[in-house]
């Protein structure tokens, strides 16, 4: 959560946590979303609980779990084992859900559908599916897609990216955000953000830079291509370095006016859950906060804006810290 501390985070209940989130995505996955959102909600309470969970009372003793949620921790606790996790991924239709579900652009529903329609391998799907253009690019990259890759890598994918932007105009920021700017030593894709300090030059880098690296053979699918998000440009891709034995990787690109640059960069550095708790804090501030910018005087009705409110000056991160009366976090404590 957005804490004012910058104490560094340290996931004490790592062993429990990682069940419970299997679980919660088999239920998510089988379209059990309120079950899910329970876990979730506990999830996060176990990631920021100080200590290891070493008995009972101390898990019912949390906020927010109750005793069918402490009997599952305890379980593990005790026997590192959680039997309804171990059971639902023993049943095929589940296993082919979650096998699904892991095609790039396949959501639950879908991977429901299909099993519904009896398939429960790939190949079962390659062969009897109605692929859209997206999924068939997901299945083609299936194992590649999965994995992380070294950080290393992400520095490469990186620098390509950065050194087209600036044979562009070499004044244009080229940064890669999310898991890379927080200091994983994995990456699930690169997240790279593009701007401009004069605040106008940004713009038609877009395709410009896109066109580049087509052409450069870098970029070697594309997944989607969102214009339509106010005055930022996002794209989705897959590209891959040059040389032997390089996997595909997932890429994301977005070009941002220098007035979202903070809130953009805050927003595509995450983590998705840093994100969210920070949203909620600007929420009970009676302010709003996205990847644009930070609303103040924000007026809701049962959490429904009903006016916008008016943006307040975000120079840098450290003044949307400042804002939320928040003491500066950098991104390597942005984990939860
Ligand atoms: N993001 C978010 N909410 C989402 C998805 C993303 O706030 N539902 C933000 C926070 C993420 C950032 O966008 O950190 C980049 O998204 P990624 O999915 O690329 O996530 P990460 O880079 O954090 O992790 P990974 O290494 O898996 O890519
Ligand atoms: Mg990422
Ligand atoms: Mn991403």
């Amino acid at each position: 959560c957005a804490r004012s501390s910058a104490a560094p985070r340290v996931n004490y209940n790592k062993h429990i946590t990682d069940k419970l989130e299997a679980l919660a995505k088999t239920y998510e996955n089988t379209n059990d979303k309120w079950r899910a959102f329970g876990y979730a909600k506990a999830i996060s309470i176990l990631k920021s609980h100080r200590k290891e969970i070493k008995t009972f009372e101390e898990a019912i003793s949390l906020p927010g779990i109750g005793k069918r949620l402490a009997e599952k921790i305890w379980e593990i606790v005790e026997s590192g084992e959680l039997r309804k996790l171990n059971e639902l991924s023993s049943s095929d239709e589940i296993k082919a859900i979650n096998l699904f579900t892991n095609i790039w652009g396949v959501g639950a529903t879908t991977a429901r559908c299909w099993v519904a329609q009896s398939l429960r391998t790939l190949d079962d799907v390659r062969e009897k599916a109605n692929l859209t253009r997206v999924q068939k690019i997901g299945l083609k990259y299936y194992d590649e897609l999965l994995d992380r890759m070294p950080r290393s890598e992400a520095g490469e994918i990186e620098k390509v990216v950065k050194e087209t932007t600036q044979s562009i105009d070499p004044d244009l920021i080229c940064m890669a955000c999310g898991s890379y700017k927080r200091g994983k030593s994995t990456c699930g894709d690169v997240d790279v953000l593009i701007t401009h300090p004069d605040g106008k030059s940004h713009k038609g880098v877009f395709s410009r830079l896109l066109a580049m690296l087509r052409q450069s053979g870098f970029l070697t699918d594309d997944l989607v291509r969102q214009e339509d998000s106010g005055n930022q440009k996002k794209y989705l891709g897959v590209c891959q370095l040059p040389g032997d034995g390089r996997f595909h990787r997932r890429l994301d690109i977005i070009v941002v006016p220098y007035d979202e640059f903070a809130c953009a960069s805050m927003y595509f550095t995450g983590s998705a859950h840093f994100n969210r708790s920070m949203r909620n804090l600007a929420g009970k501030m009676g302010m709003s906060l996205n990847e644009h910018g930070l609303f103040a005087g924000v007026i809701r009705q049962n959490h429904e804006k009903i006016t916008k409110g008016y943006p307040l000056k975000t120079p840098d991160e450290a003044s949307i810290f400042k804002h939320l009366g928040l003491t500066y976090r950098p991104p390597s404590e942005r984990d939860h």
